[in-house]
Formats: structure tokens, sequence, C-alpha cells
């Protein structure tokens, strides 16, 4: 036995578990005789099982306390789980339609009963590797992450209830951590955990931890991660954090949930996205060029942004005289004022979703925790020369954000990088 109660299950001792368990024998239709339990975590962090019935089905995600990919030499808290929980149910509340429902959470197991996203929904990644066409999901993400981030802001709430979500979310402070050191720190020193496709990209790698324009420009980035409470965010947006069909998407995963930049969830979809779009040249065959999904990718890129954009500005003129207390109604009670508050509110945040996507694309690539996007590239000489792609162009973009006015511009670089 563990602390606490805890005691990390494998699949025959969670068949146990679910028979004790009744809301996750009841996802199950109560009949718990005769269980299929596989064991499908392909995550970095957890493990996650599948378990169906004859009259139903439910996944159960449990956090040991250690991260899954690097082994128990990285211990890592258990209490991600409870973020976890606590970010769907928030999540799937204010955007139901793209959040798989909690059936079940026990905090001292570190377990999440939840909906089971049936096939054929697949990992975006995967379908992204695979050069899959999914035409809503711009329209969902944008969705998904105008009324996420809208509805926990400071646009929507007072200062006193926005103040006690941050206190409550303020203890994911280990996942916070690891973001800090994995995303904004070791890809810019020689750190441990460092690779890159070595030898071929030993001289970029290099070149990153000695670029001091773009060091200065990380700090910048790094303290807004950590001191800007503006929204809660999902936190670990990227394409393996999305589950869909052509017609349904479906956000799992938000266990670095708490109330930071909404930038960071915005530049994690986008710059994860960029990362696809250089990976494809690696794809390409002699059946299928990828030129018409490489264009595919780019135009949601432009969708996702605008699409977002206009979502979100129109949740704040919805509700601009409610209780939300950024800009007062009193104050704020011309349209033109109000109007030249958004337009700042969204420049500054399309500015930082470039300079967060581009930190996250860079990370990808000489930090750890690579991504399948380039990882299935077999050639590492073709590997390398798209990573060098993504890699230049995101330190161009982190470095440049604020000259950009709008995500036409920002496809016109990405596009520029040959
Ligand atoms: P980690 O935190 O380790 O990254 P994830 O939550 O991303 O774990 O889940 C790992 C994998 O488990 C996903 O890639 C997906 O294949 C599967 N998975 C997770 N949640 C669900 C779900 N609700 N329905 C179906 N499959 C899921
Ligand atoms: C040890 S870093 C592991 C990474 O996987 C998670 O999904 C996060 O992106 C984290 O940075
Ligand atoms: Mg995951
Ligand atoms: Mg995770």
């Amino acid at each position: 036995a563990e602390e606490g109660g805890f005691r990390p299950l494998d699949e025959a001792s969670l068949v146990a578990y679910i028979r004790a368990t009744p809301a996750l024998a009841a996802s199950l239709g109560g009949r718990v005789d005769a269980l299929t339990v596989k064991e499908v975590g392909d995550g970095n962090l957890n493990f996650v099982y599948i378990v169906l019935s004859d009259a139903g089905s439910v996944v159960v995600k449990q956090a040991l306390p250690y991260i899954r990919c690097v082994g128990d030499s990285w211990p890592m808290t258990r209490e991600r789980a409870y973020f976890e929980a606590s970010t769907l149910q928030e999540h799937g509340r204010l955007c139901p339609d793209h959040v798989p429902e909690v059936y079940h959470f026990d905090r001292a197991m570190s377990l999440i009963g939840m909906r089971y996203i049936k096939p054929p929904h697949i990992i975006l990644r995967k379908g992204l590797v695979a050069g899959v066409q999914y035409p809503l999901l711009a329209e969902h993400m944008a969705e998904y992450m105008a009324r996420t981030l809208f509805f926990t802001s400071l646009l929507y709430n007072s200062t006193t209830d926005h103040k006690a979500k941050v206190a409550q979310y303020c203890g994911n402070i280990e996942m916070c951590r690891l973001t800090e050191q994995v995303v904004f720190s070791d890809p810019y020193m020689v750190a441990k955990y460092n690779r890159w496709t070595s030898p071929f990209l030993d001289e970029d790698a290099e070149a990153v931890r000695g670029d001091d324009e773009l060091k200065l420009e990380i700090a910048e980035l790094k303290s807004i991660f950590i001191e800007r409470a503006q929204a809660l965010i999902h936190g670990d947006l990227h394409t393996s954090s999305i589950m869909l069909t052509t017609d349904s998407t479906q956000v799992i995963d938000p266990e670095f949930g708490f109330y930071g930049p909404m930038g960071y969830d915005v530049g994690a979809f986008l710059g994860n996205l960029i990362l696809a779009y250089f990976a494809q040249d690696g794809h390409a065959d002699q059946t299928n060029d990828r030129k018409a999904y490489k264009e595919w990718i780019l135009k949601t890129i432009e969708e996702s942004w605008n699409l977002f954009h206009k979502k979100f500005v129109g949740l704040w003129n919805k509700h601009k005289d409610g209780n939300g207390e950024a800009y007062l109604p009193a104050i704020y009670n011309n349209p033109e004022l109000l109007s030249l508050a958004q337009k700042k509110y969204m420049t500054d945040l399309f500015h930082d979703s470039l300079g967060f996507g581009s930190a996250k694309m860079i990370r990808r690539i000489v930090g750890i925790a690579h991504v399948e996007d380039f990882e299935s590239i077999e050639d590492a000489s073709m590997r390398a020369t798209c990573e060098r792609r993504a890699l230049d162009c995101a330190k161009a973009i982190l470095k440049g954000r604020r000259q950009f006015e709008g995500i036409e511009q920002v496809i016109a670089h990405v596009q520029s990088i040959t």
C-alpha cells in the first residue's frame, strides 16, 4: 500500500476497482461481469485504459507519481489528476460539445473516469501525419478556445470570483514548473534531456543556445506565462490533445490547467499546426506530394485565428454589460472606445499567441518530448531538413511577433521558408 490510499492499477486490478465503484459501473450499463480492459496510453505522462462492457464504455486515466516517458527518476505530483478533472469539468460546463464528461474522480487514487471518445475519432496529430482533412476543425477549435478563455476571464467575471479561482489553480505549481523548465528554459541551455536530430542539427541547437535576442524574448514570454492569470487555460493544447472525426472535435488532457495567459493555448494549437505543415515534405511520396494538404493546413491556421477572434469579440459584445470587471461599462461606454479597447486586447493576444506558439515549436525540435509529425520521418536527413525549416520559422516569428498585423502575414512568412 502507498501513501494516502493510493495504489497504481493495472488492467486486472482496474476491473475490481470498477466493480466497487458505482459511477463507473453505471457508465458500463451495470454489466461489470465480463469487461474488456486495454491500456492505450501513448502520451508522455499517464496511464489510460479503455473499458468496454456489453452495455457501455468508459475511459479511466490514472496519474502515477512520476513522468511516464522518463520513468520514476523524474517524480511528478499525482495531484495533476485533480487539476485535470477540475479543468475538464469547468471547460465541459462552458463548452460541452467539445469536452468529454467526467463520470468519476478519485483524488486519493489520482484517477479519472470519463466518456470514451469512440472510433472513428483519432488523435489529430495522427490525422495530420496521415494527411486527413477536417473541414470543421477550425470552427470547433475556435469555439472551444473562445468560450473557455472568455468565460474564465475578467471580461466576464468579477475580480472577487476570478481571484478565488486563480487561488485554487495556483496549486498546479509542479506542472507549471515542468512547463517553465521544458518550454522556456532547457532548450536555451545545455540540459540533460535535450535532444535533436544529430549530427544534422548540432549547429542549429548550438545557435539557439547562443542567440541573445531569442533569449531576451523567451524571458519575456516566461514571465507572462508565470505572472499573467488571464483565464483558465488548458495548458497543453497541442495536436495530440485533440481527438476528432470530420464532424466531431473533442479536447482531452488538460492536466496542466491553471490561470495563465490565453495566448499559451491559442499559440499551442496554431504552433503545432505549423509543425505539421513543415513535416509534410517528409511524408510526401510518389502517390501524394502533400501540396494540397499543406494548403489545407495553412487555411485551417488562418480560419482558426480569424474565427476565434470573431467569436471572442462576439462574446465580449454580448456580455459587455455583465459582471466582468476588466472594462467597466461606466467607463467604456461609447462604441468607439470599446472598439479601441478590443482592438488593443486582441492585438496583444495575437502577439502573445505567436510568441508562445513559436516557443512550443522550438522545444519540440531541440528539447525533450518530440512530436510524431517529425519522429515518423524515417530518413534522418529529410527529418532534419523539415525540422530546420520549422525551427528557423519559429525563431523569426518569436523575435518579430509584434510586427505581424494579421494571421495572413504569418501564413505568408511560413510559406516563404523553403
Ligand atoms: P497523457 O496525459 O499521458 O498525455 P492523454 O490524456 O493524452 O494522456 O491520453 C493518452 C491517449 O489515451 C490519447 O492519445 C488517446 O489515444 C487515449 N485517450 C485519452 N482520453 C481518451 C478518451 N476520453 N477517449 C478515448 N481515448 C482517450
Ligand atoms: C517531460 S515533458 C512532457 C511533455 O508532455 C506533455 O504533454 C507536455 O507537453 C510536457 O511538456
Ligand atoms: Mg496527452
Ligand atoms: Mg497529459
